[in-house]
């Protein structure tokens, strides 16, 4: 978002971050050094910090991104999941309707709230079932967010993102396992090493998965809006992580074989899914009981119609593109 903001508008921007022990500015350290990109110490539970901030900068614009966004997580931390993705978003609002109430606000909604779908593809009429901790901290968010927007008369909306991806994203999510765990097998292999193999959960369940540049684009014209109104912000396409598994190995030039009996797999021990070709004592991926989660989302597929014909909003970057960008570079950067 700072990335497109300094290219396409002349705002100055202020970037707040939690205070950490470990810095982690690897994503915006590019910027450190721009005059029109500041960074300041906010904490999204620290109500004080967020009021301080909004009544400090009169902001035009409030973006939050903010949040405990590894879904996965959510069920072993639940109460920081929505300290932070609920609670933190009212702590916004207040901030906003106390100190800066023509500041418009964008809150990063999520796919995770439809959770259990009715119906696909998933559009803006779609209810909302989540399935973790943090799709409820989500839907709890949008509501609030509507609540203060009527209330108050605030510009507020936020979009239904379905998954959206990147050569940045977090190494715990899917996608990014994958590909940098890929990118290694193809070092190893180049280096005639036996590959350390790649552990994942559910190969079946299936996601829309986009590009997060396209996705900016998405957020921005929606702030732009003269009412506000919230869009769902997807490809229109599903696939499952099996096949973003296998377009990676073969972006990555390396043969496979599949395992058939791991196709919804529910056994408690790891199992093979994929070989090497022709050399099956070579495992390449395993379906990894570990990662499975107590609850699951087993189909995401989102209907962008709306954005699309309302804001204009392009999609730039197919599934295939976006797998390709991820792999190639995770080995160029692994050498
Ligand atoms: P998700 O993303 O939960 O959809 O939320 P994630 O990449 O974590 O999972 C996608 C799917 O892959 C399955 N899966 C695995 N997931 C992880 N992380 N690790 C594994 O080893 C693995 N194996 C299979 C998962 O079960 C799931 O079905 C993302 C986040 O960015 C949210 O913050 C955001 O709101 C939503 O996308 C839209």
């Amino acid at each position: 978002m700072v990335d497109f903001l300094l290219k396409e508008t002349d705002y100055h921007i202020v970037g707040c971050f939690r205070r950490l022990s470990v810095p982690n500015d690897e994503n915006i350290i590019h910027h450190i050094d721009n005059p029109r990109f500041e960074k300041v110490y906010f904490d999204l539970t620290d109500p004080t910090s967020v009021n301080h901030v909004v009544k400090k900068y009169q902001p035009e614009y409030f973006i939050n991104f903010a949040a405990q966004s590894f879904v996965g997580a959510s069920w072993d931390i639940p109460v920081a999941t929505w300290n932070c993705t609920a609670t933190g978003v009212l702590h916004i609002l207040e901030a906003i309707r106390t100190e800066s109430p023509r500041t418009k606000f964008y809150n990063a909604g999520s796919s995770e709230e439809f959770g259990d779908v009715e119906y696909s593809p998933q559009d803006e009429k779609h209810p909302l079932r989540p399935r973790s901790p943090y799709g409820a901290a989500k839907a709890a968010a949008r509501h609030i967010v509507k609540v203060y927007r009527d209330s108050y008369n605030l510009f507020a909306v936020q979009g239904w993102l379905f998954n959206h991806e990147g050569t940045r994203r977090g190494e715990e999510f899917v996608t990014r396992k994958i590909t940098k765990s890929v990118a290694l097998m193809s070092k190893a292999l180049r280096e005639k090493r036996t590959p350390a193999p790649l552990h994942l959960g559910n190969l079946e369940s299936k996601r829309d998965w986009g590009d997060s540049e396209d996705f900016v684009k998405a957020v921005w014209l929606m702030m732009q809006q003269k009412e506000p109104c919230d869009y769902v912000v997807a490809s229109g396409e599903t696939h499952s992580i099996r096949e973003f598994v296998e377009l990676s190995l073969t972006v990555a030039g390396i043969p496979f074989d599949v395992v058939e009996n791991t196709n919804f797999f529910t056994g408690d021990q790891p199992a093979i899914a994929y070989t090497l070709k022709d050399e099956p004592e070579i495992p390449l991926v395993y379906v990894n009981p570990k990662y499975f989660r107590p609850a699951e989302i087993e189909l995401l597929l989102g209907d962008p119609t709306r954005i699309e014909k309302e804001l204009g909003w392009v999609r730039e970057v197919s599934f295939e593109k976006l797998v390709d960008k991820m792999t190639q570079h995770d080995i160029l950067t692994l050498g």
